[in-house]
């Protein structure tokens, strides 16, 4: 083989994945959380390596977790809402500053809970959008409203960069493999409420605990 074959994989698997964090009980499983942002990351990186800054930065994070869960303390991190009590009822996270917890759970599960605001916005935009909608507009607008705000000056700059470099809308619904524009938005309006969901969720719990703005 003079090239390694690129697996083919549907987005909607990706996004269902979020649907099944949900327990009876409205905790969000961490694993499948993490698996979630993984698929993201993948489907991220078959765009191009123009994101792989931004890819990067999501993979740390995501070992991150994956380190907690498999530390000998990985069951209190079994859902963001068991680890949440774990590190502060232990006093594992830093509160002011970064200083002894640079990477404590609760901080960077707050990026990627971040993150999945601007994945709502923009799904939500792809959805609702035309024919002759731009996804590098719909992209750095879902961007501006959400995570730009906790970005400083330098990254938001090489992110709307990196923005403008995304596939036209019909080559990104191709790319998405979930087969026509109709069944694109058909499986988005599906996928969107448990996105919402587990935003919503994971939001309250942090407010609750005034996390919100956690360094
Ligand atoms: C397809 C385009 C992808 C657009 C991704 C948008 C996110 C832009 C974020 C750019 C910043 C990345 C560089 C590092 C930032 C960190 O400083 C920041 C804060 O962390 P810290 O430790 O410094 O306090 N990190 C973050 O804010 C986390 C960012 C995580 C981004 C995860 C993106 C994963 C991607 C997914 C893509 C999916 C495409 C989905 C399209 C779905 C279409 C139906």
């Amino acid at each position: 083989f003079d090239s390694v074959p690129v697996e083919k994989f549907s987005l909607k698997e990706v996004l269902i994945t979020f649907q099944s964090c949900l327990t009876d009980s409205q905790e969000i499983v961490t694993d499948s959380y993490v698996n979630g942002w993984r698929g993201l990351v993948r489907f991220m990186n078959s765009l191009g390596s123009i994101f792989s800054f931004i890819s990067k930065d999501a993979v740390n994070k995501i070992q991150i977790m994956v380190t907690h869960r498999n530390g000998e303390n990985g069951d209190k991190y079994e859902t963001l809402q068991s680890m949440v009590k774990y590190e502060l009822d232990n006093n594992l996270v830093d509160l002011q500053r970064r200083a002894e917890h640079p990477e404590s759970g609760c901080r960077t599960l707050l990026r990627l809970h971040r993150a999945l605001r601007w994945l709502e916005l923009f799904l939500e935009k792809l959805r609702t959008s035309t024919e002759d909608s731009k996804t590098s507009v719909m992209c750095t607008d879902a961007y501006n409203d959400s995570l730009a705000q906790h970005h400083a000056w330098i990254i938001r700059k090489a992110a709307t960069m990196a923005f403008c470099a995304l596939p036209g809308r019909a080559a990104f619904f191709q790319t998405m493999n979930v087969g026509s524009t109709e069944q694109v938005v058909a499986m988005l309006g599906e996928a969107m409420p448990f996105i919402s969901k587990v935003y919503e969720i994971t939001e309250e719990l942090y407010k609750q605990h005034n996390l919100l703005e956690l360094p």
